[in-house]
């Protein structure tokens, strides 16, 4: 069994968790935020057998898009004219990001 842990835009969380239900597959929305944006993003726990994976991740390539997002660095702290030299930035987000870890043990109680 693996354990799929997936970061999504907000966005696309809704449509992904009911794309995974509709399949028959259990998944836990937790909400989490970037460390680069320091925006916030959805993490989805699925737990899924090894001969289930591949059909996870159609899922996911299937319901998350990639989007580009325009940020503005913040600008150096030196008073000097560089100072309104930050321009905005483009920065591609997404569809998603995925580890798979191996699950020791699953039980329910
Ligand atoms: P954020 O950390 O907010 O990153 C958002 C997007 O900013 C990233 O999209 C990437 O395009 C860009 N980015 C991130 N760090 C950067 C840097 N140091 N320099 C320039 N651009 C940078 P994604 O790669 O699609 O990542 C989307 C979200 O997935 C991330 O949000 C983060 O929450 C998570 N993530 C991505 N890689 C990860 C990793 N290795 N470990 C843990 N979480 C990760």
């Amino acid at each position: 069994m693996k354990l799929a842990l997936v970061i999504v835009q907000d966005t696309d969380a809704a449509a992904l968790s009911k794309e995974l239900a509709k399949a028959g597959l259990a998944s836990t929305r937790l909400a989490s935020s970037g460390g680069f944006l320091r925006e916030g993003n959805t993490t989805l726990l699925i737990g899924v057998t090894d001969e289930r994976l591949t059909e996870v991740k159609r899922i996911i390539k299937n319901t998350c898009q990639t989007r580009s997002r325009l940020i503005t660095p913040s600008p150096p702290l030196t008073g000097g004219p560089e100072d309104i030299l930050s321009s905005p930035m483009e920065v591609r987000v997404g569809g998603a990001t995925l580890f798979v870890l191996d699950v020791v043990d699953f039980e329910k109680f």
